[in-house]
């Protein structure tokens, strides 16, 4: 199977966890893309959705899914989105499409987030993928300083030879060459960095269930 029929086929199996007649969290990325064309089938049976991005409210639209203002939803059942890396405890690093502040906000008001990614994603140690911090611009140069003191190696997201500006007006530094053995405590210390506006460590509150897509079919961690 490619690695687009594996993200397709864990994009199917998380409809499971779509809870009839409520509003959904939906990711971003390419997976979620997946899950978004799998919940305009089944659109009917939902509220609505809180999107984790300006590109996901887009495309649920364009399925004839309402998208609802995070600021009008008090809680929601399920989130669903994918990730960079995962770990067996379900702590995960996600920000490579550099929505991870809004992934956060939307993950923390639901009450189960449900990891969806190819089995290429499960590590045991977080740290391969870069790790994404998203920064106020006018602190890009200190906070890469104090994150290169952690012992990573810091890069500002360039796309075309501009910094890559976030939906919310900020910027990327990418962290090559850390070794997570401790992703609370990193998430922590990180978040703790005058002019971090969220760092891309989802440990403090990871995914409750993961579903992977494997060449034997979809792998359930939870
Ligand atoms: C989002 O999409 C991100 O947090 C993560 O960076 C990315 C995973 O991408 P894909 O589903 O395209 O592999 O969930």
């Amino acid at each position: 199977m490619t690695q687009d029929e594996l993200k397709q086929a864990v994009a199917k199996a998380a409809i499971e966890y779509v809870v009839d007649g409520e509003i959904i969290g939906v990711g971003t990325g390419s997976t979620a893309n997946f899950f978004i064309d799998e919940l305009g089938k089944i659109k009917d049976r939902i509220k609505g959705a809180v999107a984790s991005s300006e590109a996901t409210a887009e495309r649920l639209r364009s399925h004839g899914i309402k998208v609802f203002d995070l600021n009008d939803v008090d809680t929601m059942p399920v989130y669903i989105d994918g990730a960079d890396e995962i770990n067996a405890a379900g702590a995960m690093i996600k920000g490579g499409g550099a929505a991870l502040t809004r992934e956060k906000i939307v993950a923390s008001v639901a009450q189960k987030f449900v990891c969806i990614a190819d089995g290429s994603k499960l590590v045991d140690v977080l740290g391969k993928f870069p790790l994404p911090v998203e920064v106020i611009p006018m602190s890009q140069a200190v906070v890469a300083r104090k994150l290169g003191a952690l012992g990573g190696e810091p890069r500002l997201r360039i796309k075309d030879g501009k910094p890559v500006v976030t939906d919310n007006g900020c910027y990327i530094i990418d962290v090559l060459g850390l070794s997570i053995t401790e992703p609370a405590d990193i998430e922590d210390k990180i978040n703790n960095i005058v002019g971090v506006v969220t760092n891309g460590l989802f440990a403090r509150q990871g995914a409750n269930v993961c579903l992977l897509g494997t060449s034997e079919g979809v792998k359930k961690l939870e």
